[in-house]
């Protein structure tokens, strides 16, 4: 199946593991299909937006953390360290950090390769005597990093709270898989996001300007962009629910009304009030979050948060 058009006028083919996702979520009870996929280029242009929504807290919150630390982190990591980021360098908070421990290399890892060349670019010259070593690869399994800074100290850098779009077990993984990539002497800097009250934390995922409902629904307009979907969009709307037993924000694509719909061929049906099951956001108290990293296989040494505790940093050692 051929894409639309994007903006700039190509067309390329539907990435077949996007295709298989999404037919397996929707077979699955409860179906559920992973957040990563909210990310084309329309849905990361929503994300932008949410960032500076006046609900969604994390983004400046952590940001404001990371300004602050910048010269404690300097000291507690010692000189030299190559840094290796888990997802493209975001447009405000990795210069802040490169900007304060004036790093050896900075490695960012994802798996768009489009983003990641764009994201460097902008950050070698932002940067001219740093040495930036984009790495396109999967970083949920253990990598080979370049040879070029085999023989520096890492510091794993994985901002946004990204670690709350997975189960405990998979962050678990996660983490062990960071520390076998990162090697010998290794330490991480990690944003988590706080358990707090659900009046706070489901607008913060509900918005009222509409926005994360956009970026929700998108997944089904990219469903029919490209896997030749046929899913009414009118008849699903945007759910956020806190789910305390679990410890996280969900967001669902609920059905308004009884639809049947073609993805690629193959006939769905929905009953009114069901849901498709798009993101979890896990939060983590203190203790929570030590915990996860330790059962991740890191020490915590140190840890940060703004003043009402919304968020937290943490840096750890392997
Ligand atoms: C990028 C995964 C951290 O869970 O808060 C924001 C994504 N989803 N609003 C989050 C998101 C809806 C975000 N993370």
């Amino acid at each position: 199946m051929l894409k639309q058009d994007d903006a700039d006028g190509t067309r390329s083919f539907a990435d077949p593991a996007f295709r298989a996702d999404v037919l397996a979520g929707l077979e699955r009870r409860p179906r559920a299909i992973p957040a990563r996929w909210f990310y084309d280029r329309r849905g990361s242009e929503l994300f932008e937006h949410i960032t500076d929504l006046p609900e969604y807290y994390p983004t400046r919150t952590e940001v404001a953390i990371l300004s602050r630390i910048g010269d404690d982190v300097r000291a507690r990591i010692g000189e030299g360290r190559a840094v290796v980021e888990f997802g493209s360098g975001s447009s405000t908070k990795t210069p802040l950090l490169l900007e304060a421990i004036a790093p050896s290399a900075y490695v960012p890892i994802d798996i768009s390769g489009d983003f990641l060349r764009a994201s460097s670019k902008v950050l070698a010259a932002r940067f001219p005597n740093l040495l930036v070593l984009p790495f396109e690869a999967d970083f949920m399994r253990p990598l080979t990093l370049p040879r070029t800074i085999a023989d520096a100290p890492k510091l794993g850098f994985f901002p946004g709270s990204t670690i709350g779009n997975m189960t405990p077990a998979m962050a678990t993984d996660l983490l062990r898989a960071m520390k076998a990539s990162l090697g010998e002497g290794a330490m991480l800097l990690i944003g988590m996001d706080r358990i707090k009250d659900a009046d706070v934390l489901v607008p913060a995922y509900d918005d009222a300007a509409g926005v994360t409902a956009a970026f929700n629904m998108n997944l089904l307009e990219r469903i029919n962009r490209e896997l030749d979907g046929t899913v009414p969009i009118d008849a699903f709307r945007h759910e956020a629910r806190w789910n305390d037993d679990r410890a996280r924000v969900e967001m669902h694509l609920t059905a308004t009304r009884d639809a049947t719909f073609d993805v690629d061929k193959r006939p769905f049906a929905i009953a009114a009030g069901e849901s498709i099951h798009t993101e979890n956001s896990h939060k983590y108290g203190a203790r929570d979050a030590r915990i996860l990293l330790r059962a991740g296989g890191w020490t915590p040494v140190a840890e940060w948060t703004d003043p009402d505790g919304l968020f937290a940093v943490y840096l750890a050692e392997a």
